[in-house]
Formats: C-alpha cells, sequence, structure tokens
C-alpha cells in the first residue's frame, strides 16, 4: 500500500504571537519518527503563516486554512491560491465543516476550490463528513460521497489530495469517533473512489480522521487499516500533539 502517515494540525481562528511562538517551540522541540515514517503540516491563520513557515522546523509543512475559489482580483477579503504559492505555502485545507456550515459552501463550490488550488501547485486536504442528523438517518455514506463526488468531477489527479473524514458530530466536542466506526467509513469512501475514480487511487490516497482527536485516543485510531492519520483541532495547540504525530508508530 505504502501510503505515508499524516498528521496535520488545524489551529483554526486561535493564536497570539506569543502563543504562536510557544506552540513552535513545542513542535520544534518534539520528537517525532523521521519524514519517510510521517509527514506533518501544520495550519495556523493566514497571518502567522509567513512567520510559522520561517520559524517552523524544516521538515514539517504549513497549510493555510482555506484559499479563494478563482484567480485573485476584486475579492475583498480573500486569498488567492496563487498568493499561497507565491508565498512558498504548500498545502491548503479546503471544505472544513465549519466553512460548509458557517460560510455556505457547498459541495460544488468546495470542489471548484480543490480544482482551482491543485491548478495553482497546492496540495489540497479535502475535508468531508456527515452531521449528527445525517448519521442518526442513516445517510453518512451517501453525504460523503455526494461530497467526494463533487471533487472527483472536477478533478483528475489525486496525487496531491489528502481526505480528511470529519463526522460533524465529533469536531470540537470531545466526542470521538469510535475505531471502528471511522474504520466503516474510511473503507466505504476508499471503495467508493475504487469503483468511481480508479483502484491505483483508491490505494494510494490517505484518507484521515479528525474530530476530538487527542494524545489519549489516536493510537487506537492510527491502528485501523484504512486510518492513514489525523487532522487535528484543538489538541494541535498543545504538547500532546507530538504524541499524535507519534502514533505513526
Ligand atoms: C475537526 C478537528 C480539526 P477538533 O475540525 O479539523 O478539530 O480536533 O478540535 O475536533
Amino acid at each position: 500500500m505504502g501510503r505515508k502517515f499524516f498528521v496535520g494540525g488545524n489551529w483554526k481562528c486561535n493564536g497570539t504571537t506569543d502563543q504562536v511562538d510557544k506552540i513552535v517551540k513545542i513542535l520544534n522541540e518534539g520528537q517525532v519518527p523521521p519524514t519517510d515514517v510521517v509527514e506533518v503540516v501544520v495550519s495556523p491563520p493566514y497571518v502567522f503563516l509567513p512567520v510559522v513557515k520561517s520559524q517552523l522546523r524544516p521538515e514539517f509543512q504549513v497549510a493555510a486554512q482555506n484559499c479563494w475559489v478563482k484567480k485573485g482580483g476584486a475579492f475583498t477579503g480573500e486569498v488567492s491560491a496563487e498568493m499561497l504559492a507565491n508565498l512558498g505555502v504548500p498545502w491548503v485545507i479546503l471544505g472544513h465543516s465549519e466553512r460548509r456550515a458557517l460560510l455556505g459552501e457547498s459541495n460544488e463550490f468546495v470542489g471548484d476550490k480543490v480544482a482551482y488550488a491543485l491548478s495553482q501547485g497546492l496540495k489540497v486536504i479535502a475535508c468531508v463528513g456527515e452531521t449528527l442528523e445525517q448519521r442518526e438517518a442513516g445517510s453518512t455514506m451517501d453525504v460523503v460521497a455526494a461530497q467526494t463526488k463533487a471533487i472527483a468531477e472536477k478533478i483528475k489527479d489525486w496525487s496531491n489530495v489528502v481526505i480528511a473524514y470529519e463526522p460533524v458530530w465529533a469536531i470540537g466536542t470531545g466526542k470521538v469517533a469510535t475505531p471502528d466506526q471511522a474504520q466503516e467509513v474510511h473503507a466505504s469512501l476508499r471503495d467508493w473512489l475504487k469503483i468511481n475514480v480508479s483502484p491505483e487511487v483508491a490505494d494510494s490516497t490517505r484518507i484521515i480522521y479528525g474530530g476530538s482527536v487527542t494524545g489519549a485516543n489516536c493510537k487506537e485510531l492510527a491502528a485501523k487499516p484504512d486510518v492513514d492519520g489525523f487532522l487535528v483541532g484543538g489538541a494541535s495547540l498543545k504538547p500532546e500533539f507530538i504524541d499524535i504525530i507519534n502514533s505513526a508508530t
């Protein structure tokens, strides 16, 4: 299989310059496995990207938490994929459920964003996931498949895409999915890719889990065959993020 473990830290809308210094220090001093074992990407708010990129240990990369859907121009308040590429920011998180829910980003809009970011040379962490209502209605896989399909319709090359499965009910709630719940969706998503994209893409695309991942629950989740890493929110601001990186081994 050979899918390298991937750990992303999504800082969301958090941090002051002092806090950023502290987090970077923790990241830089932590003992972690080598880069052939785990890929680590941290995602500070836009304003801190240049400073974090310049101070972070070289084997860790940075990601933006969003970017505009097309070429920059008269779009007040937006940041374009070209700008991120120009700053040497290699990754971007797109389609996070907080943006889907709070800012009304549709599946199609997220698909367009993923395609445009890839076209500008960025790598994408594309987020999918169902709400509690959708899970209880038995439509988890329909929802996740529709979100993935909207991306699949817009892109051909999946080599620079990581899919983050983040059940909305588990995000920031302390209610982590059980390892079996995560494995079930990851395996179904991989099957979906096999049938609808290609067996090669299904085999090589990393599907990571996000939603209340901590130092305490990461090991069991990481042991599941289709869990290829994590997208971590709250715990990525704390020293336990180093433990989560170490769950790669
Ligand atoms: C899910 C996750 C990071 P948290 O959004 O993307 O956040 O770990 O705080 O649930």
